[in-house]
């Protein structure tokens, strides 16, 4: 599709959504061209407030944009669907449909490492940044981690780290990344995509005019552009030529080229997935002239995010887990892939319509007992229970005191959900603070 950019006073380009994305793009566009602003769920309020601030920019309803002849570009938030009636016009009509990393990537003059897959994208980013500015290199990180690019375009740095989502790519064309990477894919977002294949052929969109792929050699094959002169690659294989793990009298290095970089043990991050996450960090630092020795002394001193396996209490010898952020299979199975057992797991939530199936495989001789809630524990429940006892709760608090119940010495007691939360929770910070205060409650009891 070709991305034309006429605009004059004939013409306007509409805003679509004014969450995070929708505002970024207000405060960056106005002035510049004629903007209409549209969101269908404003109340008057925000409303007001809005066109108080941009006092220039037409704020219309969806219906009231649908009438008009003068609109010849979307500039859609990523949480908006092809389906939105506005979008599915533009997109009859052939006009351009883009989002807020598009003007980002024709604003932009400065090197972009640009990241995503379904899972890890969050730590990944976060771990590079803190990695290249340890080592001097001024680095902007925005996108899906929620912070919009276009907002932090301004903050001074010399390379950007953009977490972006199958969302996001689907409506970029211009992202010329210096180092593209996707970390993984398995089932999700299918409430969106059509199917499997159409969720990921938006992810491999982060490929198109990269200079160097970062591959990750334990995920599945992704299709690279022909033209594509550089890879690198990490996997928990060894690896002569790129980033692997060796083995050395039992014990377990981050290896490049062969040699020896560090102990698996000293990583900052609990699980295998974050053994993977470190060589992507390494690979990632080194595609933009980081040496891998440069960049160990400040890959161990990251301290990692909240709501991703975070060990969050240990109460007669019972782990409590948050891992809140596992909104599908894939975080989930993550997180149970290391040398853990006796898990008394509580998930549950909006599966998004994904495959929760190798939720079994993973928990096999894993799972004492799993706990269950929101809007899909049936689902949960037809695939664990082969496996182990399932319980249904309504909330949280008696998840955690049942699971407290259940436990014993050496077991884990772990929130991983592998659903959205949005069904009960206003976020996933949201369900990983009411677990972590509902296990706090633990101790008055
Ligand atoms: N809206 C409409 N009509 C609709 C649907 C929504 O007008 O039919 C409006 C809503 O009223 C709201 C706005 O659109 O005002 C919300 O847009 P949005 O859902 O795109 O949310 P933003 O606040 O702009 O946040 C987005 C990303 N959200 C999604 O992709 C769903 C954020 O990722 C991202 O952090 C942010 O941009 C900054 O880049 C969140 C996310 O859940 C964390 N991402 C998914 C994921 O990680 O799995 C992809
Ligand atoms: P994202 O931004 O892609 O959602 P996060 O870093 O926020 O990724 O982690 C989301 C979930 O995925 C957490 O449950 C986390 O433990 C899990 N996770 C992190 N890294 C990986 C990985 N490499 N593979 C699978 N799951 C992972």
């Amino acid at each position: 599709m070709q991305v034309n950019s006429l605009h004059s006073k004939q013409t306007a380009s509409v805003v679509l959504g004014l969450g995070a994305t929708g505002l970024s793009c207000l405060e960056y566009l106005h002035g510049k061209q004629n903007i209409i602003a549209c969101d269908d769920h404003l109340d008057e309020t925000r409303q007001f407030e809005l066109q108080k601030k941009f006092a220039q920019i037409e704020f219309l309803s969806t219906s009231e944009c649908m009438q008009r002849s003068d609109i010849n570009e979307i500039i859609a938030s990523p949480g908006i669907s092809d389906a939105h009636p506005l979008v599915a016009k533009a997109l009859t009509a052939n006009l351009p449909v883009i989002c807020d990393i598009e003007l980002f990537a024709k604003a932009e003059q400065g090197p972009v490492i640009a990241i995503t897959g379904t899972n890890g994208k969050s730590t990944v980013v976060s771990w590079l940044q803190h990695v290249l500015n340890s080592v001097g290199k001024v680095c902007l990180l925005a996108g899906n981690i929620g912070i919009p690019a276009l907002r932090a375009l301004k903050s001074e740095h010399e390379i950007s780290v953009l977490e972006l989502s199958s969302f996001q790519l689907e409506r970029t064309y211009s992202l010329a990344p210096e180092v593209s990477l996707i970390l993984n894919l398995s089932s999700d977002h299918l409430d969106r995509y059509a199917d499997e294949a159409a969720y990921q052929q938006a992810k491999e969109r982060i490929y198109q005019n990269a200079q160097t792929v970062v591959i990750n050699r334990d995920a599945q094959e992704f299709s690279l552009p022909h033209t594509l002169k550089q890879t690198l690659s990490f996997g928990l294989s060894e690896s002569d030529k790129d980033f692997g793990v060796i083995v050395k009298d039992g014990v377990r290095y981050l290896s490049f080229k062969g040699g020896v970089l560090l102990s698996c043990n000293e990583l900052p991050l609990i699980g295998e997935h974050n053994v993977s996450n470190a060589l992507a960090v390494l690979a990632c630092a080194a595609a933009v002239g980081v040496s891998p020795n440069e960049a160990l002394p400040s890959l161990v001193e990251f301290k990692g995010l909240s709501h991703r396996t975070e060990l969050i209490a240990d109460i007669n010898g019972v782990r409590y887990v948050n891992d809140s952020k596992a909104t599908n299979a894939g975080a989930t199975v993550a997180a149970v892939s290391g040398d853990i057992n006796n898990i008394i797991l509580i998930a549950g939530g909006d599966a998004k319509q994904a495959d929760l199936a190798p939720l079994q495989q993973a928990f096999e001789g894993k799972l004492k007992h799993a706990i269950l809630l929101g809007q899909d524990a049936h689902q949960l429940d037809n695939i664990l229970n082969a496996i182990a006892p399932c319980s249904h709760v309504e909330n949280l608090k008696d998840a955690v005191s049942l699971a407290s119940k259940l436990s014993e010495i050496g077991d884990t007691v772990l929130l991983s959900p592998a659903c959205s939360s949005l069904d009960m929770f206003k976020s996933y910070i949201h369900r990983g603070q009411e677990f972590a205060a509902a296990v706090e409650g633990l101790l008055d009891d």
